[in-house]
Order: C-alpha cells, then structure tokens, then sequence
C-alpha cells in the first residue's frame, strides 16, 4: 500500500470526492481516504505516477503531499 498526504478535506463528503477520484485513476485500487488522518492508502496494480495522483488531487480543489 501507499499513502498520500490530502490536505484541506473537512467532511466525509470530501472524502468520498477524493475516493472517487482516485479510484478514477488507471492502475490504483484499493482506495481508503481518511479525513481523520487527511491521507490516502491506495494499492497500485500498475506503475503509477505520483505526480498524476497529486493533480487529480489538486484538480478537485484538495492539497496533495507527498507519496510514502
Ligand atoms: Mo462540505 Mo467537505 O462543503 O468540503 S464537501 S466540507
């Protein structure tokens, strides 16, 4: 699994955006967003780029951190 830092998520409907956003992504699976912890865990079943992640992220008006 990866996590990404997301900042600027305030309520679960933040969450569930960033959910399906991600989720939207070719190559992740797996997704859980955690408001609590503001991050991401995601499971990659095909390289992924961390700076694509980060601007779908950036796109729906959340900030993105870096991939650990
Ligand atoms: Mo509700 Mo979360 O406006 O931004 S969707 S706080």
């Amino acid at each position: 699994m990866k996590t990404i830092e997301v900042k600027g998520m305030s309520c679960m409907h933040c969450v569930g955006s960033v959910e399906k956003a991600l989720s939207g992504i070719e190559g992740i699976t797996e997704v859980n967003v955690s408001l609590e912890n503001a991050n991401a865990t995601y499971k990659e079943t095909s390289p992924v780029d961390a700076e694509k992640i980060k601007e779908v992220i950036t796109k729906i008006g959340f900030e993105a951190g870096e991939v650990k």
